[in-house]
């Protein structure tokens, strides 16, 4: 086993990393940026290392300055927690030629994901249902003559793309040129290649994603899935688990086919395949390499604390147990609380002047907050995630409406009173929503006023 861990990255998942290294005697590395002195994952952590200023691009995104910060404090791993580092392939390899673990899947896999249509094309060899979909496009004819073959409507897609960026839709010919056009455009603004693609547009659909988990020997089981419907602007808001779409036997069944396409992808450590369903049936879209932000509903219902798998994976073990001794119990609800106004989603960083979070029986609040922290302005706004654990979906419900009253965040804006609205909606409560509720809800708020 390792003994001690770089942890790249700041936030309450700097703090999740901590704590799983802590509790399996391992010790800890913190990294920070210049802003980032006072942080708790800095004053938990053995030791810390500033690795530079404010600015993402000049801290947490410099690659040498992390590695440098490993081999001064001798570090013998890297966890890369989400966002920043933990889905480049080149930093991951890049760590491992210097004698270094990366606390994640192999670069070579994680490049295969990174493409949309490598990703694409090895997902279908390995029995994953996906959208229809076209190669690489050459040319708006190129584009019309596929999207005839597809039918429409239909969405192109950049080859790098993320975020929901470069993704345009089209409904006949005439919005072809555009969407082909812009797409493209999107994509040379953004990411280092232009190339696009096109796949069948789907109109209503959920997003719903399976957790697995791979040692370096081909063992692959999976955690369940998590239904992440309920977002704005690509960012997720609630997460849930198990999806109250699904029926027992849907739920095996995508089970069986994420892990077993796991199994032959060559995949290892946690990964996620996230998919779109629609009308009983699954499209997937892509994986995400890297431990997730909702990973805690998992957790919840499955018992497996995931960053420790991650970190047993990476040290070389066994998974130890199979899909059979994997049970799941309960329901799981995460809501992320971010410090935004709850209206109009404006950042809005400052001095938190009370804080008080909820617990008791279920009750999982992961945050790197403290009372008098000042929440610097150069990063994500989730401050604290409110993971909620019970019998059944009901009962999670009525904890997670329980502790979000109990909440207490002073100083800032925050988007506590959002959650409130959005799990007291009929059609939250009922589970009848797809990835455009949240969004025609606030529209909705805003005409009604
Ligand atoms: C789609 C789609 C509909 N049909 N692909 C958005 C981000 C990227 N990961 C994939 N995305 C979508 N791909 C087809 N063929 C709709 C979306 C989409 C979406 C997906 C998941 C969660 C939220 C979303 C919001 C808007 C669009």
């Amino acid at each position: 086993m390792f003994e001690k861990v770089l942890i790249a990255n700041r936030g309450e998942v700097a703090l999740r990393i901590h704590r799983a290294c802590r509790e399996m005697g391992i010790k800890t590395v913190a990294v920070h940026s210049e802003a980032d002195a006072d942080a708790m994952h800095v004053r938990l952590a053995d030791e810390a290392v500033c690795i530079g200023p404010a600015r993402s691009t000049d801290s947490y995104l410099n690659m040498s300055a992390i590695i440098s910060a490993a081999h001064i404090t001798g570090a013998d791993a890297i966890h890369p927690g989400f966002g920043f580092l933990s889905e480049s392939a080149d930093f991951a390899e890049m760590v491992e030629e210097h004698g270094i673990t990366f606390i994640g899947p192999r670069p070579e896999i994680m490049r295969q994901m990174g493409d949309k249509i490598t990703a694409r094309e090895a997902s279908i060899k390995a029995g994953l249902p996906v959208v229809p979909g076209s190669p690489a496009l050459e040319s708006v004819e190129h584009a019309i003559e596929w999207a005839h073959k597809i039918g429409y409507p239909v969405i192109v897609k950049a080859k790098d793309g993320g975020g929901g960026k470069g993704m345009k839709t089209a409904f006949n010919d005439e919005e072809m040129k555009e969407a082909y056009t812009m797409a493209k455009a999107e994509a040379k603004n953004a990411f280092t290649s232009d190339v696009v693609y096109m796949e069948k547009y789907l109109q209503k659909p959920r997003h719903i994603e399976m957790q697995v988990l791979a040692d370096n020997y081909g063992n692959v089981v999976h955690l369940g899935e998590r239904d992440c419907s309920i977002q704005r602007n690509h960012q997720k808001v609630i997460e849930e688990t198990p999806s109250p779409a699904l029926n027992q036997k849907q739920r095996e069944e995508i089970g069986e086919i994420a892990r077993h396409a796991a199994e032959v992808l060559g995949y290892n450590n946690a990964g996620t395949m996230e998919f779109l369903y629609e009308d009983g049936k699954f499209y997937f879209l892509e994986m995400n390499t890297r431990l997730q932000v909702e990973h805690p509903i998992t957790e919840a219902i499955s018992g497996i604390d995931i960053v420790k798998e991650q970190i047993r994976i990476a040290s070389g073990a066994q998974l130890g147990y199979s899909q059979k001794d994997i049970q799941f119990n309960g329901h799981a609800i995460e809501c992320r609380i971010n410090a935004e106004d709850p209206e109009t989603f404006a950042p809005w960083p400052g001095k938190i002047t009370e804080w008080h979070a909820p617990g008791g029986l279920g009750v999982r609040v992961d945050s790197e907050i403290y009372s008098g922290y000042k929440i610097p302005p150069f990063y994500d706004s989730m401050i604290a995630k409110l993971i909620v654990h019970g019998k059944t979906r009901n009962a999670a419900l009525m904890r997670l409406r329980r502790a979000l009253e109990e909440f207490v965040i002073e100083g800032v804006k925050t988007t506590i009173p959002l959650h409130q609205e959005i799990i007291s909606q009929t059609d939250f409560i009922d589970g009848q929503y797809n990835i455009h509720w949240l969004e025609k809800f606030m529209n909705s708020k805003q005409s009604a006023k």
